[in-house]
């Protein structure tokens, strides 16, 4: 498929929305959700898409003016370095537009107040809500990003050495997926040792690793534009604790079981609770302090959500993390993640060879 078909399919799947919505015309001010529909990453608050029946215009940088009229030879595209926003509500009024939204989630609050006073309308995340399918291109630019964050843990694990720290193997790491072709991590690297591994968000530090203590390494890289998440713990040395083992094979089989229960329709709620039975079960409910896990795709936490309270209801596409723990304060912990995909009939794990 072509840049210009894909772009088309969204903002066709785009227009669908707004029509369900009574709405001519749709403002997108969030970069993410721009590089999701044009496949072009501008920065933060530097430019504005308007979407409507007729078309496409992209207020922006001046320098960008040039290249994108020949990228999208379909697209309206208005160099402007100021005032983008009152730009935004001229051009709805010249086009004679009835009824435009503004994501009222993610819109900042000065524009936001402008677009308003303009007329224009509060909408919900309709992009978001694009997002969380994802189609075959995308799955397949995940499916590498995960990928390359499964081969960096195949790559470390053997290079771990009793006095290496934190923050050298997280610089370790973050060189092989560059080297991957991986553009930046898909959040701040966390390696832990020891007692720290008994830290959910533990902030990866200089401390060093001692003979006989656990590792828990949570990481993930983005690739093409799309992120991956990826846990591993495991007990470094040869005098691995009983209650270690004990809680390594709980989580493992909660995360085993979370994914089995994942499949087109099924609630992202039962999933958390399979996962959740099996800890709560074998009587370490306490110790599992977070939610099962969270959508994954251009953003590291998207929707769908794997939680106790959510009332997502699971869709061929949906990509999920699962990620189930057990952390016993001042000792250590386990944390155990896949990345997967939600397929026609159950779910495909992504975080593999
Ligand atoms: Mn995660």
């Amino acid at each position: 498929m072509t840049l210009q078909q894909r772009v088309l399919e969204k903002t066709t799947a785009l227009k669908q929305l707004m029509k369900q919505e009574g709405l001519d015309g749709l403002v997108i001010t969030n970069n993410i959700d721009q590089f999701y529909i044009l496949d072009f990453y501008f920065y933060p608050a530097e430019t504005v898409l308007l979407i409507y029946e007729g078309g496409l215009v992209c207020f922006t940088r001046q320098l960008y003016e040039a290249p994108l009229k020949k990228m999208f030879p379909f697209m309206q595209v208005i160099g402007q370095d100021k005032e983008r926003t009152a730009a935004v509500v001229a051009e709805a009024a010249r086009l004679g537009l009835k009824r435009v939204g503004f994501d009222a989630e993610k819109e900042n609050y000065m524009a936001g107040s402008l677009f308003k006073a303009s007329g224009f309308v509060e909408t919900g995340s309709h992009v978001s809500l694009l997002r969380q399918t994802k189609d075959e291109h995308e799955i397949a630019v995940l499916r590498d990003s995960c990928r390359i964050a499964y081969e960096t843990y195949e790559y470390i694990k053997p290079l771990l050495k009793t006095g290496v720290s934190e923050f050298e193997v997280a610089a370790e790491m973050e060189k092989f997926m560059r080297m991957k072709g991986a553009s930046a991590t898909s959040f701040l690297t966390i390696i832990a040792f020891g007692e720290n591994t008994a830290n959910p968000h533990h902030e990866t530090s200089h401390r060093k690793l001692k003979d006989n203590e656990a590792v828990l390494m949570d990481f993930g890289c983005i690739y093409n534009g799309y992120c991956s998440d990826i846990t591993r713990s495991w007990w470094h040395g040869d005098k691995e604790p009983e209650e270690y083992t004990k809680i390594w094979h709980i989580v493992d089989k909660a995360r085993q079981s979370g994914i089995a229960a994942e499949k087109p329709g099924v609630a992202a709620q039962k999933v958390d609770a399979t996962a959740r039975g099996i800890i709560t079960d074998a009587g370490y409910g306490e110790y599992f302090t977070h939610r099962l896990g969270h959508g994954v795709g251009m953003e590291i936490h998207e929707e769908p959500c794997n939680d106790q309270t959510t009332t997502a209801i699971l869709k061929k596409g949906n990509v999920i993390t699962v990620e189930p723990g057990i952390y016993l304060p001042g000792k250590f912990g386990v944390r155990l993640e896949d990345t997967t995909v939600i397929t026609d009939t159950g779910a495909d794990i992504l975080t593999r060879k």
